[in-house]
């Protein structure tokens, strides 16, 4: 658990953009990126989000997997899963949090 004010780690299930398969990735948020990582020890990200340009981050019922939401970006939206229901309320009470920060000017 990260003391960090403001930032999470964890494992989360993704889904692929195109290939709609699942893949166990490790997530990081800190400031106003979220990154994930092919696992915990690798230190480059398969990709970074900006959460400056992500519009929605919600529970998502869409999936035929539970505990899952979604982050809202224009060119994607982003389906990930985590492996409780506490976990995932987690994630998107946070990630909802930064957005919010930055609708206020941060
Ligand atoms: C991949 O499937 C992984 O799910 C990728 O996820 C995903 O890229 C690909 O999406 C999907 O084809 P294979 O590993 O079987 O090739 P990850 O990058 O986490 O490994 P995203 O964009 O979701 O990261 P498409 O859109 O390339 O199909």
């Amino acid at each position: 658990m990260s003391l960090q004010l403001g930032t999470k780690e964890g494992y989360l299930v993704k889904q692929g953009a195109i290939v709609k398969n699942w893949k166990q990735r490790w997530f990081t948020l800190h400031r106003y990126e979220l990154k994930y990582f092919k696992d915990k020890m690798y230190e480059e990200p398969i990709r970074t989000l900006d959460l400056t340009s992500c519009s929605a981050v919600q529970f998502d019922y869409s999936q035929d997997k539970v505990n899952c939401f979604c982050l809202v970006f224009p060119e994607r939206t982003f389906y990930v899963c985590a492996k409780t229901g506490v976990e995932a309320d987690e994630w998107i009470r946070i990630l909802q949090w930064k957005l919010s920060q930055i609708r206020k000017g941060r």
